[in-house]
């Protein structure tokens, strides 16, 4: 694993959630407002246009330190030398991603269903994401949401860094960190806010002050 991924707060990219405006500015100003990690996740781009945008991408979070994470598409993660790639249960298995990529790069992996938590263990993954953790319409074509006692049973049974996905925002961001979560995966709390910088602040506080306080009350 990649000694910098650092999970607290992982920006899930989708240009149709940033409401018009460019893609690029909504990306930067979230890192500048303290996104530790950047997923680009395009379904629909072309090969040619999925790279340009990766590579385009990548300069630019460079600057920031911050990892890039490609989903699904490991072709596009080595052409691009991205940091990682991020695989659910269709896309390439793991061990395949595993050794095309080579060591050192982030390997994320998304549970839907219990199986696939257990089976994960087997894996050297970077993290897995409990996916989703709530009913989200950004993305209705899940498996049944994991809720808080589905991410407690995850974070009982599994070795690996859990990230949740799905519905996260500033309200129950405190309670998906304090019930197992190392981070939050976000789309519409970033893109779609009126100031994606301010937004990722403020929930960047909330975990971290989840994570040095996890039983008070005070955010
Ligand atoms: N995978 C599971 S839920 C989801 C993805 C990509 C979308 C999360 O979007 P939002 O807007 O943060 O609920
Ligand atoms: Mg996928």
């Amino acid at each position: 694993m990649n000694i910098n991924a650092n999970l607290e707060l992982y920006l899930v990219t989708d240009e149709a959630a940033c409401l018009g405006r460019d893609f690029y500015w909504v990306v930067e100003e979230a890192v500048k407002g303290g996104v530790t990690m950047v997923q680009l996740r395009e379904k629909s781009l072309s090969t040619r246009a999925f790279i340009d945008r990766a590579m385009r991408l990548k300069h630019l979070l460079e600057t920031y330190n911050v990892p890039l994470i490609i989903n699904d598409r490991v072709d596009v993660a080595l052409a691009v030398d991205a940091d990682g790639v991020h695989i659910g249960q269709s896309d390439m298995p793991f061990q395949t991603a595993h050794r095309l990529l080579g060591e050192g790069k982030i390997i994320g992996l998304s549970a839907e269903k219990q199986s696939d938590v257990t089976e994960a263990g087997h894996w050297n993954l970077s993290y897995l994401a409990v996916s989703p953790l709530f009913t989200t319409p950004t993305k209705t074509d899940t498996e049944k949401p994991w809720g808080i006692e589905g991410l407690q049973w995850a974070r009982r049974e599994s070795r690996h860094p859990l990230v949740a996905i799905g519905g996260l925002h500033t309200g129950n961001a405190r309670e998906a960190i304090s019930n197992g979560a190392n981070g939050i995966a976000v789309v519409s709390a970033i893109c779609s806010a009126p100031s994606p910088r301010e937004a990722a602040r403020v929930l960047k506080k909330i975990i971290q002050d989840t994570i040095l306080w996890p039983t008070s009350n005070h955010t």
